[in-house]
């Protein structure tokens, strides 16, 4: 059987992304033997024609679509990028017939409305490298993929096992067990000049419950580590294989459970590797020892998913830590000499001019390297805000699908842009999506050629890099051009 792998994601903010998931897909597929192609249309400026003349070219049987981003996530300069997904779909039946699965982080948190808006024929839901493998299979051995655990079925068609724990196939190798992406069937090279970073996962999952977050829903509710000897084995031929590159750890958050990171930051130094890495992180039980441990150990940015600095706004969002360790783990890291991004949640339920004031306050303290900072919160069906939004009766469940629907408490609606705008001003190093472009496009191409690698808000708080940006706030721009205004408020 002949298979096509189509990468939709062309989003070049605030970098282009290697498609490591479906980079993983692609390992599975090749171990067991079935014909494979890569498509990958992150660079192509005529992403329809490409898959056109590939789809021609390479006649296949099956194509399976990743689809990473619903949209970028960001209030009030919202992107979404089903339009783009709907012409690839129309591309695809216009000259094929073959049978078309979805899949991807962005299908996996709307699959029934993205089956239903895009038609395709089969999806999975969740990580794919089994359950497209067994798919295949059902599709060549004719018997019905519907019962494999989290294919998501057409509309219309009888919809069975929902469930996403994946039965092991016999032939292909489990992610967690040496499992690697099939890098080499892409130009990974190409990304690494454009955005600087390549991308490791070294385990999947969240236990933590923060009220608004997908991530639980999107990889489960327990950790599934790699050992550090596989990771680090991973890094090592990274290196090897592409050459020196900063490379960004995907988990959810690297530095929890207690042990993992330390783990993977001896054999780091055990090994005497060089790498420069970044990740995300928690401010719960991160101390002096882990952060100078990471930073001893090629870290040399991590981004603290803090939300708030303020108890109550905390609590509300369900995070598992109060501003008091929120604040004490930033310093830990800024002594350890780590850059600190902070990333945070403005104006979900319960927040208040004097909540958003006392976060901006602790912010000044801490004095970060970066501030990110979101305007509303993103509503996905699924997680504990939306559903509990919708059983108070502030939202209906239709008001969640396709269309980005963001929430940003009344208290705080006509408050909220206008001061972030002003705290970002003052600051110099925030940014502001879906209010500001974090670089300016032609900033951001220019550092790339001069050799600039790694994540670029390590370089928000130097002061030619303010000047450099100073007319962000006066032109918000996507790599899309101008955003896409098709989202709900509620
Ligand atoms: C790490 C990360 C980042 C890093 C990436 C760094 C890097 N160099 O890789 C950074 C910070 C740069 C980033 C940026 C953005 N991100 Co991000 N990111 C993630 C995160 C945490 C992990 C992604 C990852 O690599 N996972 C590991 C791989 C192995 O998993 P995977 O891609 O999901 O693939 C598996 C399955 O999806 C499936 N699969 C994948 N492809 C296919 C194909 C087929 C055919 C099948 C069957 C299955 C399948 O199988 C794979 C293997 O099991 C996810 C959240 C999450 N937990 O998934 C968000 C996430 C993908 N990001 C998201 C968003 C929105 C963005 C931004 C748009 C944010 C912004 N405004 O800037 C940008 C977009 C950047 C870009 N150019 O595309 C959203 C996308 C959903 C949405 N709302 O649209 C997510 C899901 C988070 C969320 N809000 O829920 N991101
Ligand atoms: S916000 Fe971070 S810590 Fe909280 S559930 Fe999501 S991934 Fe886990």
């Amino acid at each position: 059987m002949r298979v096509m792998l189509v990468s939709a994601n062309r989003e070049q903010i605030p970098d282009p992304i290697f498609p490591l998931g479906m980079a993983y897909i692609a390992a599975t597929v090749r171990q067991r033997g079935y014909t494979l192609h890569i498509v990958d249309l992150c660079f192509e400026s005529q992403p329809l024609d490409a898959l056109w003349r590939h789809i021609k070219s390479f006649q296949p049987d099956v194509i399976g679509l990743s689809l990473r981003n619903v949209d970028n996530a960001a209030y009030p300069l919202t992107v979404d990028y089903l339009g783009g997904h709907r012409e690839l779909i129309e591309t695809i039946r216009a000259v094929s017939d073959a049978v078309v699965v979805l899949g991807g982080s962005g299908f996996s948190i709307l699959p029934e409305a993205y089956m239903e808006a895009l038609g395709g024929d089969w999806g999975i839901r969740g990580e794919g490298e089994q359950a497209f493998v067994q798919l295949l299979d059902a599709l060549e051995q004719r018997y019905d993929p519907g019962a494999i655990a989290s294919v998501v079925s057409a509309p219309g068609r009888p919809v069975y096992a929902q469930d996403v724990t994946i039965q092991p196939h016999p032939v292909v190798q489990r992610w967690d067990t040496g499992l690697r992406p099939a890098r080499d069937l892409f130009d990974y090279p190409r990304y690494i000049r454009r955005g600087g970073m390549g991308n490791i996962q070294t385990k999947r999952g969240c236990v933590f419950k923060c009220n608004y977050c997908t991530y639980p829903l999107l990889e489960g509710n327990r950790f599934r580590s790699r050992s550090a000897e596989d990771v680090v084995d991973e890094l090592e031929s990274l290196m090897s294989d592409y050459g020196p590159h900063p490379v960004f750890f995907v988990d959810s958050i690297l530095n929890f459970p207690r042990g993992h990171v330390e783990a993977i930051c001896e054999e780091i130094l055990k090994r005497h590797l060089k790498v420069r890495w970044s990740c995300y992180a928690t401010p719960v039980k991160l101390d002096r020892n882990q952060a100078q441990l990471m930073a001893r150990a090629g870290c040399d940015g991590i981004e603290l998913g803090t939300d708030a600095v303020d108890d109550d706004q905390l609590k509300r969002l369900g995070k598992s830590f109060n501003a008091g360790i929120a604040e004490r783990a930033n310093r830990f890291c800024m002594e350890a000499g780590l850059k600190v991004c902070q990333t945070l949640i403005f104006g979900a339920p319960g927040e208040t001019p004097q909540s958003i004031r006392a976060s901006c306050e602790a912010l000044k303290r801490m004095r970060p390297t970066a501030v990110v900072a979101m305007t509303g919160v993103r509503l996905y069906p699924g997680t504990p805000l939306t559903e509990s939004l919708i059983e108070q009766g502030s939202i209906r469940r239709s008001d969640v699908g396709l269309l980005p629907t963001f929430y940003i408490d009344p208290a705080v609606e006509d408050f909220l842009p206008g001061y972030l705008q002003q705290q970002a001003l003052e600051a110099g190093n925030w940014v502001l999506p879906g209010l500001a472009a974090p670089i300016l496009p032609h900033n951001q191409r220019l550092l790339r050629r001069l050799g600039i690698s790694g994540p670029l808000w390590r370089l928000l708080h130097k002061p030619w890099m303010k000047i450099l940006n100073r007319s962000r706030f006066r032109q918000p721009s996507t790599s899309w051009g101008v955003p896409n205004a098709k989202r709900k408020v509620v």
